[in-house]
């Protein structure tokens, strides 16, 4: 017997140690028994892939009342988190960086040794009188060259519960894996609880990452975006491995466009948390195969992803049966879902913008609810949280992709890149090559803060590639990583912008209706394949008005006015002059180590800017660039 599953013995049920005791690799039984002597758990549970052991974790989520089963239709419960833990915390999560090492100046870091001995002395018993469930998973499909392998221990039952609505099955994987196989390694405790199972010390929440042994250590935190560390935890480790084996790990969606004759392009889209990437990979009539992470590799010069996940975390405000009406039809039927931060009235959950009243009372992430209740700040309190949210797995709806746990992945005919831009970019343009998408869309991504993170909403920032959260190594090398992967692509991906919230210079209101975006993948579509022509414009190609009102018609049956189009598709030179010098300036005042690539590329495209300004003026309709 190793020494590790000497000390773990004890904890362990007779089946749960032959459980372990199967694995080969003695690094996992190190990291298990290094947590259980720092937490300090009463009891460890080990779950397999078996149905019997997700069926316990699921029974014990409900047991512990972390999940209330308060619903009516069978399969569903509802998870609450903490009035200060409703989403991902940029404040508290840290990289723990070596001494005289750092990233650049935009991520939060702190000093390895110190930010160990912290997290750790949060952590030291936090377990106790707890059972410490350990799970296993596979990020990417199982069997491939994507497949990464992950461990997790953590203290709820809701955690464990959500990766397995999530994530792939791992335990099997790592029976196959050698004793050496690598893997990444998760620790999380909610931390204290009050008598709703609610983490309470969340003035003591840390997470924070260690590159160097390839752990997430997570505490006093149960909101999943900070708790279930395969997500955005698992994610920042895999783009630091991603940088050295040379593929990309991407904050982006998957889907399967359908164009003409049955013919299926797959796109992958990176926006940053609420700018519309889920509603983009649920449009009616398309597929889905993720909605938030990807892993892209070269295969014989072709780019193919896979959905590292197999689940969706879902916003569920603004899901109705109009905007969305696929998540919509799930959300109300049998079948297992958890919910998260929503209200909840007689058995039923209610969110904001569901297409209905909600009732003036319930109970919520504040408890007892009522119309008018205030927090301790005097602010009154949503009915349901902007971020509450909706756990599903994938395999559980109608537009599943079938590809979605093909080994070789899916081949990558197109990538978006969307913010949250009102003034500048048009709401859809297709880049003159992999390198100019690269920079004037992906890295000069702009966007607005969202209820996505705990914080002020709507200040405006650089996100690169949508990434900026979860980055974590320096920025100018994931650049470079980026432009390098094309180069090498014997047909890259066509790269394109989008921008749904593109808003009217005069009046302010948004320029384009929810489902416009429709219309955007389908032009994307044939234009990966050359099958309409668009305008050269000084920031990309832009669609034709015909063809557009083609496809108003054919996707949503609405008539498109010409109007609509101008206004839509005029090059603004002032706001896109602008949007130049914000980016250069994030770039020269943060990021140490930019290619000069980028300022290149940014330079030739304020020179056609001011090039069409000197022809047509500050305000140019596509129409004048055709001609
Ligand atoms: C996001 O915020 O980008 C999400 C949800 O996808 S979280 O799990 O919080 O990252
Ligand atoms: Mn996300």
């Amino acid at each position: 017997m190793n020494p590790y599953l000497e000390v773990l013995q004890p904890k362990l049920s007779k089946a749960d140690y032959q459980k372990l005791s199967q694995i080969a690799n003695p690094n996992v039984h190190e990291f298990i028994a290094k947590a259980s002597d720092l937490c300090h758990p009463e009891r460890i549970s080990i779950c397999s892939d078996s149905a019997e052991d997700i069926a316990y974790v699921r029974r014990q989520a409900v047991a512990t009342c972390e999940e209330k089963a308060i619903l009516t239709l069978p399969g569903h419960t509802v998870h609450f988190d903490g009035e200060h833990d409703q989403g991902r915390d940029r404040q508290a999560t840290k990289y723990l960086v070596p001494r005289g090492l750092s990233l650049s100046k935009a991520l939060n870091q702190i000093d390895r040794q110190e930010g160990l001995a912290e997290v750790r002395g949060v952590l030291k018993d936090a377990m106790n009188g707890r059972t410490m469930i350990v799970r296993f998973i596979s990020l990417g499909p199982p069997n491939s060259v994507f497949t990464i392998l992950g461990l997790q221990c953590t203290d709820s039952w809701y955690v464990a519960h959500s990766e397995d609505l999530l994530y792939r099955p791992g335990y099997g994987e790592f029976l196959k894996a050698g004793p050496k196989s690598d893997f990444l390694r998760v620790l999380h405790s909610a931390g204290k609880l009050n008598e709703d199972m609610v983490s309470v010390e969340h003035e003591k929440k840390r997470i924070y990452i260690d590159n160097m042994d390839n752990t997430i250590y997570s505490v006093n935190t149960q909101y999943a975006g900070n708790s279930v560390g395969f997500k955005k935890l698992a994610f920042r480790l895999a783009i630091r491995k991603a940088s050295y084996e040379g593929w990309l790990a991407e904050h982006m969606l998957l889907m399967g466009a359908h164009g003409p004759n049955g013919r299926k392009t797959f796109f992958a889209g990176a926006f940053p948390s609420a700018c519309g990437k889920t509603s983009t990979a649920m449009l009616p009539g398309e597929t889905i195969l993720g909605d938030d992470i990807a892993y892209i590799r070269d295969i014989d010069q072709v780019a193919r992803a896979v959905n590292v996940e197999a689940g969706i975390f879902g916003i569920i405000q603004d899901i109705n049966p109009k905007d969305d009406a696929l998540i919509f039809k799930l959300l109300e039927s049998p079948g297992e879902v958890i919910f998260s931060n929503v209200l909840v009235k007689d058995g039923k959950p209610y969110w904001l913008g569901m297409g209905s009243d909600l009732p003036k009372d319930g109970v919520n992430f504040s408890g007892a609810w009522y119309e008018g209740k205030k927090d301790e700040a005097g602010n009154q309190i949503p009915p349901a949280h902007k971020n509450a949210r909706y756990a599903v797995a994938l395999k559980n709806l109608e537009n599943c992709d079938p590809e979605l746990d093909n080994p070789q992945g899916v081949e990558l005919g197109g990538v978006m890149y969307g913010g949250r831009d009102a003034k500048a970019y048009v709401p859809v343009q297709q880049s003159f090559d992999w390198e100019h998408g690269i920079i004037a869309y992906g890295a000069s991504l702009e966007t607005e803060t969202t209820f996505a993170t705990i914080g002020e909403e709507g200040v405006p920032e650089i996100n690169m590639m949508s990434i900026q959260d979860f980055i974590s190594i320096p920025l100018g090398q994931n650049i470079r990583n980026n432009l390098e992967f094309g180069k090498k692509l014997k047909k890259p991906p066509v790269v394109f912008g989008v921008n749904y919230f593109l808003r009217d210079k005069d009046n302010g209101k948004f320029l384009n209706a929810i489902q416009d975006k429709h219309v955007w993948i389908k032009w994307m579509e044939l234009r990966v394949h050359n099958e309409v022509d668009a305008i050269e414009s000084p920031t990309g190609y832009l669609p034709k008005y015909e063809d557009l009102r083609r496809l108003f018609k054919q996707v949503l049956n609405k008539d498109y006015s010409k109007e609509d189009y101008v206004k839509q598709f005029s090059i603004r030179v002032p706001e896109n002059l602008a949007k130049i010098e914000r980016v250069q300036r994030f770039y020269q005042e943060n990021v140490s180590d930019t290619p000069l690539e980028l300022f290149g590329i940014l330079y030739l495209q304020r020179g056609r800017l001011l090039k069409a300004k000197a022809r047509f003026g500050d305000y140019i309709s596509p129409e004048s660039l055709e001609s």
